[in-house]
């Protein structure tokens, strides 16, 4: 691998958020084109990250800076990636559910999946199940993530399923959910995949993008 694109990725797994943009073009100006510092610079620096923080040995203002990083870059080259019409791994849809405000474990689910390629919108707190309908049908994900925190809010995520089936868009997406007291077997019971933390969340959406094609 160039040199520069190590750069790259070791800026990405040390967090430095200001100095990587400034890599970034310099890989530009040297010739690196928009998909190799995607997937050859950004990508393992993320995956490195990803790995560390499943296994307990970084923690979440770590990754929160790698994202930081990730997405930074992600801003110098999406121009290039759009004008080259290299495609995203695939769309997710994300939101914290109806009645809950809490976004800090959503907002980092959506940077780890930026992290793994996917385009992501990311809908906020708060969201009724009408709103993730409309988006579904406008936005077009291939993935919809739901997040709660208070175990009073975790029926909006069925709520939501329901909603998406009497749209008549369920079969379309991919639902995927989690937050602290979101369960395997709580997702099992409403049909849905299940992720218990950002990296594992990004490695699930990479998963079911996988099986579905
Ligand atoms: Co609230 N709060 N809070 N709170 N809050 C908790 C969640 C609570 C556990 C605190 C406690 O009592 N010990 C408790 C919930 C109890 C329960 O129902 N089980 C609680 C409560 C009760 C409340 C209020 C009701 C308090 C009140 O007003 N009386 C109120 C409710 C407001 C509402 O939502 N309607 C409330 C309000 C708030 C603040 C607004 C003050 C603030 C939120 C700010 C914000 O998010 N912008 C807040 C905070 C910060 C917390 C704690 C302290 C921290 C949550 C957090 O951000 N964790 C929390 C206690 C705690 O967890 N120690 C608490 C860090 C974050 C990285 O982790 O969100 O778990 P987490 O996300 C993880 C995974 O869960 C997972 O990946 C993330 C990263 O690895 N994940 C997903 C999350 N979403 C995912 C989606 C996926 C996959 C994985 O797929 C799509």
């Amino acid at each position: 691998m160039s040199e520069i694109l190590q750069q790259i990725t070791t800026a990405v797994m040390q967090g430095k958020k200001d100095e990587i943009a400034q890599i970034a073009q310099q890989a530009i100006d040297e010739g690196s084109g928009a998909e190799d510092i995607l997937y050859k610079g950004l990508m393992p620096g993320m995956d490195y990250v990803s790995v560390e923080f499943k296994a307990g040995r970084v923690f979440v203002p770590e990754v929160m800076r790698s994202a930081r990083a990730m997405l930074n870059v992600m801003e110098v080259i999406k121009p290039l990636m759009v004008e080259k019409g290299i495609s995203m791994v695939g769309k997710v849809l994300l939101g914290t559910v109806k009645g809950d405000l809490h976004d800090i474990g959503k907002n980092l689910v959506g940077m780890m999946c930026e992290g793994a390629g996917f385009e992501v919108r990311n809908l906020g707190i708060n969201v009724e199940p009408e709103k993730f309908v409309e988006a579904v049908k406008e936005f077009e994900p291939d993935i919809v993530g739901m997040s709660a925190l208070l175990t009073t809010t975790m029926r909006s995520m069925g709520d939501t399923v329901k909603a998406l089936e009497e749209a008549g868009v369920r079969d379309r997406v991919q639902i995927m959910i989690g937050g602290a007291p979101v369960s395997q077997a709580f997702a099992d019971k409403i049909g849905v995949a299940y992720a218990p933390d950002a990296a594992a969340a990004a490695d699930k959406a990479k998963e079911l993008i996988a099986n579905s094609r």
